[in-house]
């Protein structure tokens, strides 16, 4: 058990649940016609043999009792006769019922489309991994999102930044002509929660990758995704038309560089028909864009779109923007890039947000741009590669952040307006919707770092595809397909991954406090960082800790980013009583002696905050530790191993921050709580010059 398997390990139910789920399955009858058909009838196949010992046999129709039989009414007559492929379901969506043909039982996976059926025949493998009765079934499941993305960072030397499981999976120097057999798996497992998109590159990107040679390359990738319903999209370097096209501008009112687009487009098109659009990061963080040239974001996209229009191509463009010639607060300014072009956009644009408005922050308020551009579609973008997460040898689900944003109500039409609304369209009728994710996926041999990492991949996906699921339930059935559907490993599990994040909180950035990393590489704590080339990239500008108290005041009386969120949430905000306490020093500057919810001055809360974190992972150790013997020992160790390395960090988190911020407070600590290990100067001189993944 080395994790390669991920989720989709489809173990032998053991012989007394088998005999019944065997006489539900007595026979499969999956049609082979196209590439999509044949990979789902093989997964059923490799799934079910797997898993009962023996696959079922096939069939051309379903004529014994106990027979599944999957496809669509232009697949399968039986599917046609059973009227289940309805409407409402769409081009992905698929139905999975109970019925009677014939006189006899049987499992229909219906749906309307053959990308529909294979998403349905996953779920059903997914009821048997998780041990649910198959005896009468209604489901019924159709993505609440279009599109449902990963974004790697994968560069073409192969690094990923902020990647922390190895290098880059794509080969770019062997493909096209080799096609290593996880590509294949890579799509199975993406196809299996329902993610449709996949941008192969970075998004500071390579102009390379939009020549010949390497859109030959993805070309080859896109074909093996195909058959699983994946589409590949690329990120484009706004200045390619100078770099790799001859050109002296990149202007994009240009007349020459808007053929050139047109052009690229129309030759990327020819390689991969299905070729999904472009992802862009402009005028952020020293990227090329159009105001280079005297041209907004809107300019920049339009032009894009066009190119990729008659094609029925994107542009997701990206919000990520802030500069630090800028004097306001950095988390207001792509509100105020933004929101002013909303309507001016393409209708073959989406505009792509991070969650929050600084940037993957253990926690960070929604971004108000969410509610505030009801003209543009906003797509979701999260970070599953745990760059100010620990990297991969800390333990954190990011199910709860997932949903924590999702369900923060942006009261953007009233009350009941959540980002996952605006996300999936509802709330002001996007044309087009979808939800990204930073993948952390790399050439580690179990894909993600760490095991536990596995699971933060597959909640992106289950979250996208319904973003109004529960983050428990999703725990839950991840941990069952992955570890053990024993209860005394399940509810260990999912009780230890429901609170990883939160202890991760506590350690790094407890009471909305948010980018003390070390600098750059954002390993460790840094909340001394200052100086350097920017102001905003520095932790002091976030904390602004002093004698005189904590916190960044952005309240109407500070920087006034509150009063870009909708009134009600903005009237929360600004006001510290009201503000809940996890995101009290991410709006207030607040005094040392400031009395917080539990009774407590603040110094002393953050304190107690610091020091549970790192109680919380010792709890995580206990919990693992008594699962040996329940667990397969070659992942047990590497859990264990890694949850020993996180409480050391979580400890030298602590003790770091506690040392850097006690000398403002000047205050001791609450009783009972040991002081830091060291003295500051130690921490301070810590230096990590080969931290993986820096950009
Ligand atoms: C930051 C990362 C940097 C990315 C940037 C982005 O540190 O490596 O390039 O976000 O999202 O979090 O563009």
């Amino acid at each position: 058990e080395d994790g390669y398997d991920l989720w989709l390990r489809y173990r032998p139910i053991p012989e007394a649940d088998a005999v019944a789920y065997r006489a539900r399955v007595a026979q499969l009858v999956a049609p082979a016609a196209t590439p999509t058909q044949q990979a789902t009838r093989d997964e059923l196949v490799r799934g079910l043999g797997s898993l009962l010992g023996a696959a079922p046999a096939l069939g051309d129709t379903a004529n014994v009792d106990g027979a599944l039989i999957v496809g669509t009414p232009a697949s399968s007559k039986q599917i046609a006769g059973l009227k289940l492929a309805t409407k409402d379901l769409g081009d992905e969506g698929y139905r999975i019922r109970s019925v009677t043909l014939d006189g006899r039982n049987a499992i229909a996976i219906a749906a309307n489309t053959d990308a529909g059926a294979m998403h349905g025949a996953f779920h059903f493998l997914r009821l048997l991994q998780t041990r649910e009765p198959l005896a009468s079934l209604d489901i019924r499941e159709a993505p609440r999102t279009q599109l449902r993305m990963l974004n790697h960072w994968d560069n073409l030397t192969r690094h990923v930044e902020r990647g922390y499981a190895g290098e880059s999976i794509w080969d770019w120097h062997k493909l096209p002509d080799y096609l290593s057999p996880r590509y294949t798996d890579y799509a199975r497992a993406n196809a299996s929660i329902g993610i449709n998109a996949t941008v192969l590159n970075n998004v500071n990107a390579s102009a390379q990758q939009l020549t010949p040679m390497y859109i030959e390359k993805a070309a080859a990738l896109a074909n093996v995704f195909r058959p699983y319903g994946i589409r590949v999209f690329l990120s484009a370097r706004f200045s390619a038309p100078v770099e790799i096209g001859g050109l002296k501008t990149a202007d994009p009112l240009d007349p020459k560089v808007r053929a050139w687009w047109k052009a690229k487009a129309d030759e990327i098109y020819k390689a991969i028909p299905d070729f999904g659009g472009f992802l862009v990061k402009a005028n952020s963080e020293g990227q090329p864009g159009p105001q280079d040239y005297g041209r907004t974001h809107a300019d920049g996209a339009n032009m894009m779109a066009d190119a990729v229009k008659p094609h029925g191509g994107i542009v997701i463009w990206r919000a990520f923007v802030y500069s630090h010639e800028t004097p306001d607060d950095r988390a207001k300014q792509a509100y105020n890039e933004f929101v002013p072009l909303d309507g001016k956009f393409r209708d073959n644009v989406m505009v792509q947000v991070k969650n929050g408005a600084i940037d993957f922050q253990p926690r960070e308020p929604f971004h108000p741009l969410f509610g505030a551009m009801p003209k543009t579609p906003l797509m979701m973008e999260f970070q599953i590669t745990k760059e100010y997460l620990g990297f991969a040898t800390h333990l954190a689900y990011l199910g709860p952040l997932f949903e924590e944003t999702l369900r923060a109500d942006t009261y953007a039409r009233g009350k009941g307006s959540t980002v996952a609304k605006v996300v999936d369209g509802e709330l002001h009728r996007y044309r087009l919707t979808g939800m990204a994710g930073v993948a952390n996926i790399g050439s580690d041999r179990n894909w993600s770092g760490s095991h536990f990492d596995q699971a933060n991949w597959y909640v992106f996906g289950r979250l996208a595809w319904n973003p109004e699921l529960s983050s428990r339930d999703i725990a839950q059935e991840w941990t069952r397909m992955t570890f053990s559907n024993d209860d005394d490993v399940v509810q260990p599990v999912v009780a230890m991954m429901m609170g990883s994040r939160e202890a991760v909180v506590d350690y790094m950035t407890p009471l909305g406090l948010h980018h003390l990393m070390g600098r750059s590489h954002h390993y460790g704590p840094g909340p001394w960082v200052e100086g350097g080339p920017r102001a905003d990239w520095t932790s002091v500008y976030y904390h602004r800790a002093s004698k005189d108290g904590i916190g960044f005041d952005r309240t109407t009386r500070g920087s006034d980013t509150v009063s870009q969120y909708a009134r009600p949430v903005a009237a929360q905000f600004d006001d510290a009583a009201k503000t809940p306490e996890e995101f009290l020093l991410w709006f207030h500057h607040l005094p040392w002696d400031y009395t917080t919810k539990s009774g407590r001055t603040l110094w002393d809360e953050l304190v107690v905050h610091y020091s549970r974190g790192v109680d919380k992972v010792r709890d995580m150790r206990r919990t693992w530790d008594g699962l040996q013997g329940k667990v397969d020992p070659e992942r047990h160790a590497q859990v264990a191993t890694f949850l020993s390395i996180q409480e050391k960090e979580a400890q030298w988190w602590r003790d770091a921050s506690i040392a850097y911020f006690q000398t403002f407070s000047q205050r001791p600590l609450p009783e009972g709580l040991a002081p830091p290990a060291h003295p500051l100067d130690y921490y301070e001189s810590l230096e990590f010059p080969f931290a993986p993944g820096n950009g």
